[in-house]
Order: C-alpha cells, then structure tokens, then sequence
C-alpha cells in the first residue's frame, strides 16, 4: 500500500523502496522517504577513501578531510534508470518500479574535480572508477563488489559538479543512502551515483566491470548496445494519486518534471485519452539539476472515469514517448504517465 508516511518496499533484501507519492509533491524529499536502491546488502565502510590508478600523488581521505575541503552545495534529483520498469511489457528482469523511485536531495559534500587534481591524472588515463565498499554474490561472479565509471573529462570536469557528497538534507549520510560517503552525478541516472564509496582509480583503458558494461545498458531488440547515461525527460503526475475519486469543480492537477538534459521547456497534459495536449504551468527550474514543479487548472464537469495524462519536452527537444522503449533490461522507461480518477 502507498503510505504518505513510509518507503513503499519493492525488495525486503538488499532493501530497496519507492517514495510515497505524497513524499514527491514537496521541493525537496524527505530523506525517510527518499527513494532507495541496493544491489547487496549494506557494507561495513572502513572511512577511508583511497584515490589510486594512474595518478601522480595517491592517497587517502578520510570524512574530516573532506570536510575541510570547500564545501559545496547541490540540490539534485535522483531517478533509478530502472524506475517505471513495471510499465514494460514482457516485464524484464529487475526489480519492478513503479514510478516513484524518483526524489530529489540536498547534497553537500565536496568537488569530485578538485579530489582528482590533487591526485595528478597521468596524461594517457581515460576513465575514473568508484568502487562502492558493498559486495557479495552477482549472477555468475561468487564476490564482487559496485562499481562504476565515468570518463576522465567529465570527471575533471568542475562545471559537471559532481560531488562526493557527505550530507543530505542537512544531516550526516545514513547507511542506506551510501555513509560516510558517496558520489551524486547531476543529470544521470543515479546508478552513477555511487554509495558508501571506498575507492576511486584513474583508468588508461575503459572500464570493464559487470555494472558497467553487463548491466546498466540499453539491450535494444534493433538498435546497438548503448550506456545508460542522462535521464530522459518525465513528468509525474503528483496529484490527484491514481483511481482517486474527485467532486466536480476546479482541481489543480500537479506535477513535477525533470531531465538530465533539461530544462523541461514544457509539460502538456491530455484529459481525453487522445491526442488534445494542451499546455500546464511550468515553473523555471530553482536550479539546474533539480525538478520543476508543473501545474494545470481542471474543470472537473462531466462525471465519470477519466484519463490524465503528462508529457514533458527538454530544451534539447527530447519528448516523453507515448509507450516504452523496449530493451531487455528495462531501463530509461520514460513513456508518459496515466492515471484515471473517478468524477462525482
Ligand atoms: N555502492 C553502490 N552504489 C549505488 C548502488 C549500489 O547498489 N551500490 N546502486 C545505484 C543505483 S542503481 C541507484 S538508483 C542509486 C540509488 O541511490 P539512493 O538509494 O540514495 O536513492 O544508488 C546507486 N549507487
Ligand atoms: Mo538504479
């Protein structure tokens, strides 16, 4: 059931749960019920972060080094690219979104860069590595343990703002949300997002692990493997919730939208199940990696069931798709939401 109060559970173990939809109407998300998403079970993390590969200078961090290193400040929204999984049909392996594995956090931690440019990049390195300090058993591997990367330049990259982040929402990171530390990349999908990070190696080759490049991709049935990268552009439907019962008269249908290539430009919705989109309220974005809030007035006459509908386009021109993009393992579902509500 969806409780306005609790983390909907899609995974007892390794836990992993949806925000309520209430959580999502507000800015920002409360870190109780913002989304969370594991692949093991929760790590003992030792506090030390190590910085290695091909680098002139390796060493070690602790959370006191970071914190007096400049702090900085991020409000970033997070989406699973397996969120909405549920909506693809033959439903594909992985844990079965919804559509609320989606919150949005104030992060606050340090530059991802300015870490880098200590450790001196050796010229010929080519990609950077985040290992999380979790581990365990994955498909046919007996141990092994998160990890991602992203190439050196983005990771260089300080107007990328990635940060390694040791707060959120103005508290210590909790265990679930990846303690001590843990990266936030703006704009992707949060699998980039590692947690509970341990280890950070500069890389002279591309990056080869199984989260990297046996999961978190894009199995089209006609297309070339692809990365999953940026998210795509959504907008949810925050209120009315899905088969509610609403009295005839105005309602306020509301919303947020977002994308990693954003900003959103626009949010259409359709109230007829056909293709009459007119145009919502959207607010300019508070930032630039944070969801905006959409909104559009209703006159609620006839009674009976009715569709809503919510389409968002990006300043890059992407537009949510009407039905899901297939691929194998079901990510980057960005298809257009529905819901019906019941009019008195
Ligand atoms: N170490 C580690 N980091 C991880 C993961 C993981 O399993 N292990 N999962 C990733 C995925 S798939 C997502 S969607 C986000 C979820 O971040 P959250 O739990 O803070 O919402 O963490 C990412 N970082
Ligand atoms: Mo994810």
């Amino acid at each position: 059931m969806d409780s306005p109060n609790s983390l909907t559970t899609v995974r007892a173990e390794p836990f992993n749960a949806e925000a309520p939809l209430t959580a999502l109407q507000a800015p920002i998300t409360a870190t109780s019920l913002h989304f969370v998403r594991g692949n093991f079970a929760l790590p003992d993390h030792d506090g030390r972060l190590t910085i290695g590969g091909a680098i002139a200078n390796p060493f070690t961090l602790t959370l006191d080094d970071l914190c007096e290193m400049p702090r900085k400040e991020l409000v970033v929204t997070l989406e699973c690219a397996g969120n909405a999984r549920l909506g693809q049909m033959p439903l594909p392996v992985g844990e079965p979104w919804t559509g609320n594995a989606v919150s949005t956090a104030r992060w606050a931690g340090v530059l991802l860069s300015e870490v880098l440019e200590k450790a001196e990049p050796s010229a010929d390195g080519v990609a950077v590595s985040f290992e999380g300090a979790d581990h365990g058993p994955y498909h046919e591997h007996t141990d092994i343990h998160f990890a991602r990367s992203l190439s050196l330049e983005h990771a260089l990259d300080p107007a990328a703002e990635i940060l390694i982040a040791y707060a959120m929402n103005g508290e210590p990171l909790n265990a679930d949300h990846g303690a001590p530390f843990r990266l936030v990349v703006p704009r992707w999908y949060a699998v980039a997002s590692v947690k509970w990070l341990a280890r950070i190696d500069v890389l002279t080759a591309p990056f080869e692990g199984t989260f990297q490049t046996a999961r978190y991709i894009y199995e089209w049935p006609d297309r070339p493997i692809q990365p999953v990268t940026l998210m795509r552009p959504r907008a949810k439907i925050t209120a009315p919730a899905h088969g509610v019962t609403l009295r005839r008269g105005s309602y306020t249908l509301r919303g947020k939208a977002w994308s990693g290539s954003g900003p959103v430009t626009n949010v259409d919705v359709c109230l007829t199940g056909e293709g009459d989109w007119r145009a919502a309220e959207l607010e300019p974005p508070a930032g630039p990696y944070q969801w905006q809030e959409w909104s559009f007035v209703w006159d609620l006459r006839d009674p009976g069931r009715h569709t809503v509908r919510a389409r968002a386009t990006d300043a890059a021109g992407n537009v949510q798709p009407e039905s899901p993009n297939w691929n194998r393992l079901g990510y980057g579902n960005n298809a257009v939401e529905l819901i019906y509500v019941q009019v008195q």
